[in-house]
C-alpha cells in the first residue's frame, strides 16, 4: 500500500485481543514510521499507550474523543466514524482531528450500516473544516463518482485488500485523486 502511494494506514483488528493488536501495531509501525506514513489504530486507544502509533480511531459506539485521548496518554490524532451530517458536526464539536464519512455505498466490510449515498458529500465538506475521509464500498469502479460528488480523501478496505495487484490499485486511486487536486488549487487529497 505504501509503495502504491497510500497516505495513511489504519489497523483494524476486529476480534483480536489487545496483545495481538499491540504486536501487529508495533510491527506495522516499524514500517510506516520508516516511510513517514501515519498509522492509526482502530477502536482501542490503549494500544497507543504501548506502541508509538500516530493516532486512534473511534466509532459512534466506542470511547468518546476525550476518553480515547486520555487512554492514549500522549498527544495522538483521534478520528471518528460518522454516518450523517449531524454526526459529522457533533464529531467536530467533540474535538475530532478528522472524520470518516460513510458508508457511501453498501459494503460487506461493515454490513450492518445502511449506505448514505453520494448526496451529502458536498454538504459535509461545506459544513466541516476537518479532513473528511469518505469510506464504504469505494472501489476503482466508482471512485470517479465519489470524487465528482465532492470527496477529497477516501478510505478503501476490501478494494485494496482484494486487488490482484495492491500497488497498482493504490497507484491508480491516488492518480485519480491527484488529477482532481490539480484542478482544484489549495486542497490536499489523500
Ligand atoms: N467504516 P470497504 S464503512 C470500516 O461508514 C468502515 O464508518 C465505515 O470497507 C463507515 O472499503 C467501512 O471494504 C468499511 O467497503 C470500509
Amino acid at each position: 500500500m505504501i509503495k502504491g502511494g497510500v497516505d495513511v494506514i489504519q489497523l483494524r483488528g476486529k476480534g483480536k485481543s489487545m496483545d495481538e493488536l499491540s504486536d501487529v501495531a508495533a510491527a506495522l509501525h516499524k514500517i510506516t514510521s520508516r516511510c513517514s506514513i501515519p498509522l492509526i489504530v482502530n477502536d482501542h486507544a490503549e494500544v497507543a499507550r504501548k506502541v508509538g502509533v500516530d493516532g486512534v480511531h473511534v466509532g459512534q459506539d466506542d470511547d468518546s474523543i476525550e476518553v480515547a485521548r486520555s487512554k492514549a496518554g500522549r498527544p495522538v490524532l483521534v478520528g471518528k466514524s460518522t454516518h450523517s451530517l449531524e454526526q459529522a458536526r457533533a464529531a467536530q464539536c467533540e474535538g475530532a482531528d478528522y472524520i470518516g464519512f460513510g458508508p457511501i455505498f453498501a459494503t460487506p466490510t461493515k454490513p450492518d450500516y445502511p449506505p448514505i449515498g453520494l448526496s451529502n458529500i458536498k454538504n459535509v465538506h461545506g459544513d466541516i473544516s476537518l479532513p473528511i475521509f469518505c469510506i464504504g464500498g469505494i472501489k476503482l469502479d466508482n471512485l470517479k463518482d465519489v470524487i465528482a460528488a465532492g470527496a477529497q480523501r477516501i478510505a478503501i478496505v476490501s478494494g485494496l485488500l482484494r486487488a490482484p495487484d495492491i500497488i497498482e490499485y493504490a497507484r491508480t486511486c491516488k492518480r485519480l485523486l491527484l488529477e482532481i487536486k490539480h484542478q482544484t488549487p489549495n486542497i490536499e487529497h489523500s
